[in-house]
């Protein structure tokens, strides 16, 4: 039997930690920090991610104002609203909530989010910080898979490392991040020949495919850390991972559970970001207007 990662403890006390931080720093007189919210149109998946990074926000401590609008909304005046909160210096992060709808050029509004401000780390700015090993926000999610395997107290310097799933949002910045500790990485995708001969060589073992229980017992190394990234709707409503839980749970070292494993952590490393950007501003006040 594995043990289970507990992403929603850990995220926890990660969120506990940040609350005192807050507090601190509102007690020596200092502004709270702010996370600007947008959402558009009214996809429930989407408005249900939000609410739980609002009441995250709010338990730390960090204001979030939550600008909702229309799904008939314009590139233009989307981007409009974009550069508002860009210029507005009580905003540390921005936040836009995906996906956006079709007719939204999804890459134009990324890229229109300040760098300093972009607290998921989706514009190609950060991206290429990212793989160039400079000062970056670091995705969320990414964040969030590596402090779950961090805390596991297993070493990833010099482990077999397999990350299926090729996504920008997850599997490629979670194989930069493996590769940053020394791990030795392979990304595995839906073309890959013989998936289950390359994940069973995996120590390490992420999964970010989209496909319900699509990793199972028999494509995982024996006392491996299986990080489950999927987040996937099933018939009746309830969540389901990208991994066989009850059979992985019985071959594994650690595995983490969904819910309750890696989508808990992606809001906390939220607020973590969001921190920091605030910790930066209030460093080098004005210093975001300029760059
Ligand atoms: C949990 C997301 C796909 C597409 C867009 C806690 C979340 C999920 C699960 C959450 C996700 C997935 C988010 C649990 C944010 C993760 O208890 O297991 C939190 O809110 N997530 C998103 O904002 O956009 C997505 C998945």
């Amino acid at each position: 039997m594995s043990k289970i990662i507990d992403g929603k403890a850990l995220s926890m006390s990660i969120k506990e930690d940040i609350k005192d931080k807050v507090s601190a720093a509102v007690s020596a007189g200092l502004r709270r920090p702010c996370l600007a919210v947008l959402i558009v149109g009214d996809n429930p998946a989407s408005r249900s991610y939000v609410k739980g990074k609002v009441s995250a926000a709010e338990f730390v401590g960090i204001d979030s104002p939550l600008i909702e609008l229309p799904e008939s909304i314009s590139n233009e005046e989307l981007l409009a609203e974009v550069r508002r909160l860009n210029e507005d210096p009580s905003v540390d992060g921005i936040l836009v909530q995906l996906p956006l709808p079709g007719h939204i050029d999804a890459d134009a509004v990324l890229d229109a989010i300040a760098v300093s401000k972009d607290v998921d780390g989706f514009n190609p700015a950060n991206v290429a910080a990212l793989w160039l090993g400079r000062p970056c926000f670091v995705p969320c999610t990414p964040r969030g898979v590596i402090s779950l395997i961090e805390s596991t107290g297993v070493e990833i310097s010099g482990k077999t490392a397999v990350v299926v799933g090729r996504s920008n949002i997850v599997g490629k910045p979670v194989a930069k991040l493996l590769l940053d500790r020394n791990a030795t990485v392979t990304i595995a995708h839906s073309r890959t020949k013989d998936l289950a001969s390359v994940t069973r060589q995996a120590d390490i073992l992420v999964a970010a495919v989209g496909c319900p229980g699509m990793i199972s017992a028999d494509m995982i190394k024996p006392g491996a850390v299986v990080i489950d990234v999927g987040i996937n709707r099933t018939a009746d409503g309830r969540l389901a991972g990208d991994v066989d839980y009850e059979g992985a749970s019985e071959v594994a070292g650690y595995i983490t559970p969904v819910p309750g494993g890696v989508g808990p952590m992606t809001i906390a490393m939220l607020m973590e970001n969001t921190f920091e950007s605030y910790s930066h501003s209030m460093v080098a006040p004005g210093l975001e207007e300029m760059s």
